[in-house]
């Protein structure tokens, strides 16, 4: 029981002791069975939207869950926590911000308030600025120092400011300019500054520092090296703002680097690093698929938006999502949870969803800055589902942790390979079954028996065959992989997290854990430069950075 005056947590509510008795009623069934006794399984565990299916029959669940899930949904008082993130309240209580990445792609244009100022004059104004910008760009106006048209652009950016526009600009291939590529340099890493110039021009390549803080050690050691590299052609000082622009929300610090101050283009403390690649941190995907595309990209964000505030949690999206994780978390006691995309412009979705799930939910304190006593956001995990097959897939099938997945498949491509295509769907569409139904015992002999010469130690061998089956999965069908329904996804799995952290009771806005990388590194790279030997860590680290110097500046090399 709580204590006098104190909120209960989630685990003391009674809906959650309510799914507590549930889950010992229902654990031990089998979907198989399930779905064998229910023809309306399908129909029931299922919701379309515009062009997006999400089949979630294939999950540990019975009529009575979902409606239990949606009661622990209400209890946290998810819908009016939704209703004041779309509000603009600073729901970010950490960092005293609101979080309003929806409003960067609020097509209704309805006025936005953060501290009593409609934040939407200047969303539009900064969409404008980019428009024009890249209309530019992208129509060979904009000239390098030589008076050539850029041909190469180079994102420099980390984290939320790499992920997000490199996971889209890949996504929408199709929709590329053909004149114009784009790269990401994120890693401070000199080998991956050195491979991406190795192939450009001075003349013709465009830098954007994407940076929300302009602070990021490693965006600026390698903006400051692409700046070198640009001085190196022959150019001068006064040539930076034809090849360098700036995306931040710190105009001074853009300024401080050298970037003309018509060249940044902005964006706010309300728009969190990882969500915002719906701002001016999308300028890298405008370039490469124009502005028409780009708008189209936040029209199904929007869209997504809407079906998440409108919607009864029973038939919403991303609240259904977000309930069946937990219900494996918290209930089953799985730990992580897959991303398998079976269309290979979304191969870099899992390692967006990485961080927007990990970032947001990886927590242990609630937002009241109590210790929690239940298991929060899993690992994120996967790759594109045909290699996974190939790889990890063994483990989801007959290991023993149970990994909740989501496969991912768009119905019409874009190539014209159809018979590839069917290929790669059947080989999804498998996947969720034997997920599903596993092969017992006895279907494995008949399996077996057919299908090899040699029986004799059949005895020995069959266990290794049999699949347990039971294996959730989600299934989310995309009509075609167009920047509408790519926008509608990312905002699906943005509101699954959004709920999740209410469920959980956390600031899901925050990044502590990031801020304490970005500090820690700075101390030891001193260290590195001094003569002395360094004695102020514990002895294993003060071991590994003498050693480290040892070879690099004293030269003691072994074999
Ligand atoms: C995201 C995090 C983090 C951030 C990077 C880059 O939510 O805050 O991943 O995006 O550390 O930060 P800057 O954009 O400030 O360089």
């Amino acid at each position: 029981m709580p204590k006098k005056n104190e909120l209960p947590t989630l685990t003391e509510l009674p809906a959650y002791q309510a799914l507590e008795n549930h889950f010992k009623l229902i654990s031990q069934l089998k979907m198989r069975h399930l779905f064998a006794t229910d023809e309306k399984r399908v129909e029931k565990f299922s919701i379309k939207n515009k062009s997006i299916l999400l089949d979630y029959s294939k999950n540990r669940i019975v009529d009575e869950t979902i409606p239990l899930l949606c009661n622990l949904a209400r209890e946290v008082n998810l819908e009016s926590w939704r209703d004041r993130m779309f509000a603009g309240d600073k729901i970010n209580n950490t960092e005293n911000r609101a979080v309003l990445h929806t409003a960067l792609r609020n097509q209704t244009n309805e006025a936005v308030f953060v501290d009593g100022k409609d934040v939407m004059p200047e969303v539009n104004a900064t969409l404008d600025k980019i428009e024009v910008f890249s209309e530019k760009v992208r129509g060979g106006i904009w000239k390098g120092f030589t008076d050539k048209a850029i041909t190469d652009i180079v994102n420099i950016g980390i984290g939320g400011s790499d992920l997000g526009p490199k996971m889209v600009y890949h996504a929408l291939k199709p929709y590329h300019h053909k004149e114009l590529t784009v790269h990401f340099l994120s890693n401070v890493d000199g080998a991956q500054i050195d491979d991406i110039l190795e192939d450009l021009d001075q003349e013709t390549t465009l830098f954007i520092v994407a940076s929300k803080t302009f602070t990021t050690q490693e965006t600026i050691t390698n903006a400051h090296i692409a700046r070198e590299w640009f001085l190196q052609s022959g150019a001068d000082d006064e040539q930076i703002s034809k090849h360098f622009v700036a995306v931040s929300t710190n105009l001074e610090a853009a300024a401080e680097f050298g970037i003309d101050t018509d060249n940044v283009f902005e964006f706010w403390d309300w728009v969190g690093g990882r969500y915002s690649l719906w701002s001016a941190i999308g300028l890298s995907v405008v370039l490469a698929v124009g502005m028409e595309n780009y708008k189209k990209l936040l029209g199904g964000a929007h869209a997504m938006d809407n079906h998440f505030k409108e919607t009864p949690l029973e038939e919403n999206m991303p609240v259904i999502m977000a309930l069946l994780g937990v219900w494996y978390n918290n209930f089953f006691g799985a730990e992580s949870h897959g991303i398998l995309p079976y269309d290979d412009y979304l191969r870099d979705l899992p390692f967006y969803l990485q961080q927007a799930d990990m970032e947001s939910n990886g927590k242990s304190v609630d937002r009241n800055g109590k210790k929690v006593d239940y298991v929060t956001g899993p690992i994120i995990w996967g790759t594109s589902g045909i290699n996974g097959q190939h790889a990890f897939y063994q483990a989801i099938h007959q290991g023993t942790q149970m990994i909740p997945s989501d496969f991912i498949a768009s119905i019409l491509t874009h190539n014209s390979h159809q018979d590839q295509h069917d290929i790669m769907m059947a080989n999804a569409l498998a996947q969720t079954e034997a997920l599903m139904k596993g092969r017992t015992l006895d279907e494995t002999y008949t399996d077996i028996v057919e299908n090899i010469n040699d029986i004799e130690d059949i005895e020995d061998r069959i266990h290794h065959m049999v699949f347990e089956g039971n294996n959730p999965t989600n299934t989310l069908l995309l009509t075609k992989l167009t920047p509408h329904s790519l926008g509608m996804l990312i905002a699906l799995y943005e509101h699954k997290i959004f709920v999740q952290g209410i469920i959980w009771n956390l600031n899901s806005f925050d990044q502590w854990g990031v801020e304490l990388g970005k500090k820690l590194a700075k101390k030891i790279h001193a260290e590195i430069g001094q003569a002395e030997t360094v004695t102020g860590h514990d002895s294993s680290t003060n071991a590994l950075i003498n050693y480290y110097r040892s070879v690099v500046y004293k030269g003691a090399i072994d074999d």
